[in-house]
């Protein structure tokens, strides 16, 4: 049986807005020539070319950005939602920015993208270590969690998702991961990293449950994804016995 894989990048093939490991990369690449390979993610286009390529971005079978909301397919832009954020939904945000008790700022808090708008307390703009700092302050004090239920007990229209280490993804009501499956037929396994209520990977997978061979993994980080890959590229039957 033939199968659809179906990969979020930051924290599954990549550490968070890093580049993807040479010899991962170099695996990647012969499994995408064995393989039906799809890619999700909150990120648009052009950071996900930066993190892994643009070989491997033209070489999968389709690139979904912006959670479904911006495709690419052999390098071509082949639609984008032109949905935005309402006025009222950014005085909001900027009210909870100011309000957040989180002590540093960055700069980029609120990224717009095609169709979904990236919102982060420390801003997009913070270097490495200061990405590190937040995600642990934010691990312990369920910072983001408490912020995207906030905004999707208060917004009807929206929908928010904690997203990798530092942000909250925002899309249109439904128009998150879980749309790509419009596109994809077929049994299909999801690699994310943020496979739990809440994560911006929930939905996809939550929606697989409901296909017919529909599977999804949790993984730790993109050294875990490579492990799972090896043992599916020598035997996938007994990797999916296992799940
Ligand atoms: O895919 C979700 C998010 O993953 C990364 O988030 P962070 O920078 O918080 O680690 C980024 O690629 C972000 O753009 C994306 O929305």
């Amino acid at each position: 049986m033939d199968y659809n894989f179906v990969f979020d990048v930051d924290g599954t093939l990549t550490p968070s807005r890093g580049l993807m490991d040479p010899k991962f990369k170099d695996f990647f690449q012969q499994f995408i020539y064995d393989n039906d390979v799809y890619l999700v993610t909150g990120s648009d286009y052009e950071k996900t070319v930066e993190q892994i390529g643009a070989d491997i971005c033209e070489s999968v079978n389709t690139c979904f950005n912006c959670s479904g909301n911006s495709i690419w397919i052999s390098g071509q832009n082949i639609s984008n939602s032109d949905w935005k954020l309402e006025q009222f939904h950014k005085d909001f945000l900027e009210r909870v920015l100011k309000n957040n008790q989180y002590p540093l700022r960055f700069g980029n808090h609120i990224e717009e993208r095609l169709g979904l708008v990236n919102f982060s307390v420390v801003g997009r703009n913070a270097d490495q270590e200061n990405r590190k700092l937040y995600n642990r302050w934010d691990s312990e004090h369920n910072s983001r969690e408490l912020i995207a239920e906030e905004i999707n007990r208060r917004f009807e229209d929206i929908e928010a998702q904690v997203a990798g280490e530092i942000g909250i993804d925002i899309v249109e009501r439904g128009k998150d991961k879980r749309q790509i499956l419009d596109h994809l037929h077929g049994p299909t396994l999801f690699f994310g990293d943020t496979i739990y209520p809440g994560g911006n990977d929930y939905s996809l997978a939550e929606a697989l449950k409901d296909r017919r061979y529909g599977f999804s993994h949790l993984v730790k980080d993109w050294k875990e994804t490579q492990t799972y890959l090896k043992r599916i590229s020598f035997n996938l039957q007994e990797f999916l016995n296992s799940v």
